[in-house]
Parts: structure tokens; C-alpha cells; sequence
């Protein structure tokens, strides 16, 4: 019944403003992973790291930063998260940055198609990462890539699944939004996402979110969690590049990952942004861990379904 996970590692940081999210796979590993997951009746593989080309540096070209190097690792992580998937295996990418969820996600969907199953995309993460090569403040594409996998982005990045677009804002639930610029914002209405931003969680709580977030999943759903570390408050979480105050607490991220565990559909996970340099003695890699733990059935004391 528990279905096997492979972890595959993405070392770079071509879509982020901030270096650091590179290292995010050995940061994880050295955190225990792997371990944390097989102590739970897990039978886990770690794959290594995909390769890429270096992040180059440069500023944006056209609206867009390191297109060609974003482009050649996205199609590195579809391949990889689509051949686990084949595999009968839950795929999850140790990122890198965020603009990899273009890759992984395109994957997903691609196997879901082909399988003929639901697919739901909980996007947790501080930023809507809906921007456009007009929208953009900084051209950094892992800005970008819920826009991108809905079809509004560069060809080079909306055709890497095959299928145009990718999938459907519909299929998305963003939990934790706390910060979206100004063109993105109208943006994300005009196409309609289902964003949980912190103030319904401040003022529905947590469980009534993910109550609302996982409603209608049935069992033909495969779930994929998009976990951007910055979805966490920047005290619990200060290891990511881009750091929003007033985020989930630890218990509440608690919270919400088990309520995903509960519904036993987690089919795919991204564990993205998170960056060492940036980090305090790997505390942030070590409660990304605690929280992955929960994510895949870890609980308190033994519990019946709700
Ligand atoms: N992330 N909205 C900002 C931008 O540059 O587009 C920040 C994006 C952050 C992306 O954390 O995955
Ligand atoms: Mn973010
Ligand atoms: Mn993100
Ligand atoms: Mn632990």
C-alpha cells in the first residue's frame, strides 16, 4: 500500500535572484531524508542529482533571466519526475529553485493525462509565482512558473510536457500567499486561481483551509505538492531566498501537511527554494524534513481517518 518514493536532487538556482538554492539537495540529505522516510515503512531510492548547465549571472533578456539554462534543467527534471512515475514510484524533486515546478509538474500532469487520472496541485509557498515576461519586477523565473505550466510564458518553458497548456488553473489550490506584485495580482484574478492566501488562514484557521483545499479529491485524484520552503514564517524558516514575514507557524505547517497525509492521495512532491547559504546550522533543511515527515503519514499517536 505505501506506494515507494525516489528522491531526485535539482542542484541549481538559474530561476532565483538570490544564489544559494543549489546546495538545497545535500542540505535535505545531510538533514536525513532519506533515513526519516524509510523509518516509516518507506521503501525510498535516492536517484542523485541531475545535471545541468552553471548559472551564468546575467540580467533578464526580454523579460526573462537565464531562459536557455531555466529551459535545459526543466527538461532534465520532466524526464526524471516522469520516469519514476512510469516506474510506479512518487517522485520527489529536492530542489533548486521553484522555477523546476514547470518540470516536475509538467510531468505529472503529462502522466496523469495518459493514465486518465485527476490531478491536484496544493501550491504552498509566501508568492503566487504567476508572473509574466510583462508582469515581472525581476525576470527571475521562478516567479513564473504556475503562469507557465497554465500556458502564459515563453514556448521554450509552456511546451516542455507536450501538451499546451500543461494543465488548468482549475487543478491549482495556492495555500500561504502573502505576497504577489502589483500586475500579478490582477493577473491571478483574471485567471481565476484558488488562493488560500494568510488572511483566510488567519481568519478561517488552518484546518478549515485544507478542509476547503482538499475538498472533492476522490480516488482517482493524484495529489502534487508544490512546497516552496518560504511558505513557512521566515522565523521558523530563514534558510530561502526570499523571505516573507507572517507565514504559517511550525504547528500550523504541522497541521497542514498531515491533513494532506490523511487523504492518502500524495502522489508527487516538490521541496523547493530552500538554500543553505542563507540557513542557521541547517535548521531550516531539518524542519523541511519534520514536515515532509508528517506529509507522508507520520502522526502523534495512532489515528483513524477523519
Ligand atoms: N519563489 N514575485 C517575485 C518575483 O520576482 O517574481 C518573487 C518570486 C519568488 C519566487 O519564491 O519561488
Ligand atoms: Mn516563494
Ligand atoms: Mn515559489
Ligand atoms: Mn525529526
Amino acid at each position: 500500500m505505501n506506494q515507494p518514493v525516489s528522491l531526485i536532487g535539482a542542484p541549481t538556482d538559474v530561476g532565483a535572484g538570490t544564489r544559494g538554492s543549489s546546495m538545497g539537495p545535500e542540505a535535505l540529505r545531510v538533514a536525513n531524508i532519506g533515513p526519516v522516510l524509510a523509518s516509516h515503512d518507506l521503501d525510498v531510492a535516492d536517484r542523485g542529482n541531475l545535471s545541468g548547465p552553471p548559472n551564468p549571472n546575467l540580467p533578464p533578456v526580454d523579460g526573462y533571466r537565464h531562459l536557455a539554462e531555466v529551459q535545459a534543467w526543466n527538461i532534465a527534471v520532466h524526464d526524471a519526475v516522469y520516469a519514476e512515475l512510469a516506474l510506479g514510484r512518487r517522485p520527489i524533486l529536492l530542489g533548486g529553485d521553484h522555477c523546476l515546478g514547470i518540470g516536475s509538474i509538467s510531468a505529472v500532469a503529462r502522466y496523469c493525462r495518459e493514465q486518465n487520472r485527476k490531478l491536484r496541485i496544493l501550491w504552498l509557498d509566501a508568492h503566487a509565482d504567476f508572473n509574466t515576461q510583462t508582469l515581472t519586477p525581476s525576470g527571475n523565473l521562478h516567479g513564473m512558473p504556475v503562469a507557465c505550466l497554465c500556458g502564459h510564458g515563453p514556448k521554450e518553458l509552456v511546451e516542455i510536457g507536450g501538451h499546451v497548456p500543461a494543465i488548468s488553473p482549475k487543478w491549482v489550490r495556492q495555500i500561504g500567499i502573502r505576497s504577489v506584485d502589483q500586475g500579478e495580482k490582477r493577473f491571478v484574478h483574471e485567471m481565476d486561481l484558488e488562493v488560500f492566501d494568510m488572511r483566510y488562514i488567519d481568519e478561517m484557521g488552518m484546518r478549515h483551509t485544507m478542509e476547503i483545499a482538499l475538498a472533492t479529491l476522490d480516488a482517482n485524484t493524484h495529489l502534487h505538492v508544490s512546497f516552496d520552503v518560504d511558505f513557512l514564517d521566515a522565523e521558523v524558516a530563514p534558510g530561502v531566498g526570499t523571505t516573507v514575514r507572517g507565514g504559517p507557524t511550525y504547528r500550523e505547517a504541522q497541521l497542514c501537511m498531515e491533513m494532506i497525509a490523511d487523504t492518502g492521495r500524495l502522489g508527487s512532491l516538490d521541496v523547493m527554494e530552500l538554500n543553505p547559504a542563507l540557513d542557521v546550522r541547517n535548521k531550516t533543511a531539518e524542519v523541511a524534513v519534520d514536515l515532509i515527515e508528517s506529509l507522508f503519514g507520520k502522526s502523534t499517536l495512532m489515528r483513524t481517518r477523519p
